[in-house]
């Protein structure tokens, strides 16, 4: 009898595993390439930087050989995974500035970037969004553009908070350190510091921005970025980290809608990207969320 028990035992044994033979397969190069290069094509047709794409792509090819997955699913795991990579480049953004403020304050934000990258306006929309609960103050830090800080001065008015300036060409470390020394003395929570629009190429301005950075020691320090600078924001990022920042603020993202830069960025810097600028007005701030981006850039209408 036990020998009947273990032929039936047997039996079982096989057609499980022929049954999982035929639901069930490992995956080999073969059968993702295909599925592999779509999302590439994807990734790039968002505008990821071709570096990126040839990272996490490979990534993938590595994770996902081997590995045993139900034959009807096979894209849902490619995609998923993909999914997944992106959330993991992606950092959590968290919520640096509450947390600042929740660990003692004044809380000194200094914002940094390329010409034009939103700097002013971000620091608008961020006064905004933290005004009615919490005591602002803003800091002129361009002191060399022309009517930058006329620029930020409206800003100061329409918000109705105070703005700390010097004159045109003064020393904007003065300005910001000025500022903080403000804050102390009125009980003022937050302090959101200007600076100018610079490039790497701009020696003084980044040496300026270097003795602003040792002279007020900023809680944080914010890049501003603009997704129209395409797969030139890996460039940029770059050029910045010499000086050193914690957290990106990915603006026009209104303008650009293809979401490739916030990856390419993330992956380049692994810095969280905190907000996303979405207009002109001071209500255009979003948090950034990981998971959305991953959703749009893996999803398969493209
Ligand atoms: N559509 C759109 N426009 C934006 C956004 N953020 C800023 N802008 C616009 O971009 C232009 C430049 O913005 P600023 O805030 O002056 O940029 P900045 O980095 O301070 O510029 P500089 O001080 O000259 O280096 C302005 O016309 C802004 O209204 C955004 O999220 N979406
Ligand atoms: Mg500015």
């Amino acid at each position: 009898m036990p020998m009947f028990g273990d032929l039936k035992d047997s039996i079982k044994d096989f057609s499980e595993k022929a049954k999982s033979a035929v639901v069930e397969k490992e995956l080999s190069e073969d059968d993702i390439d295909d599925l592999l290069w779509d999302l590439e094509m994807q990734l790039l047709q968002n505008n990821v930087a071709q570096m990126v794409v040839d990272e996490l792509i490979e990534e993938l090819r590595d994770d996902l050989v081997g590995k045993t997955v139900k034959r009807t699913e096979v894209e849902t795991v490619v995609r998923d995974s993909l999914h997944d990579a992106i959330v993991d480049v992606l950092k959590d953004p968290g919520e640096p500035i509450e947390e600042e403020l929740a660990s003692g304050t004044p809380t000194e934000a200094l914002f940094m970037g390329f010409n034009g990258s939103g700097k002013t306006t971000t620091i608008a929309k961020i006064a905004a969004a933290f005004k009615d609960e919490y005591e602002i103050v803003l800091a002129a830090g361009d002191t060399f553009r022309s009517a930058a800080i006329d620029q930020l001065e409206e800003h100061g008015d329409n918000l109705g908070l105070k703005v700390i300036s010097h004159d045109y060409g003064s020393d904007a470390a003065a300005v910001i350190y000025d500022a903080k020394e403000h804050a102390e003395k009125e009980g003022k929570d937050l302090i959101l510091a200007d600076t100018a629009g610079r490039s790497h190429e701009d020696t003084n301005l980044m040496d300026e921005l270097d003795k602003i950075c040792r002279v007020n020691e900023p809680d944080l320090k914010f890049l501003v970025v603009d997704a129209l600078a395409g797969n030139d924001v890996v460039n940029q990022a770059e050029q910045y980290e010499e000086i050193g920042f914690d957290a990106i603020v990915l603006t026009k993202v209104d303008v650009d809608k293809k979401g490739g830069a916030a990856l390419s960025l993330g992956h380049v810097t692994g810095r969280p990207i905190v907000y996303l600028g979405t207009g002109q007005d001071y209500d255009d701030l979003e948090r950034f969320n990981p998971e959305q981006l991953a959703d749009d850039l893996v999803d398969s209408s493209g």
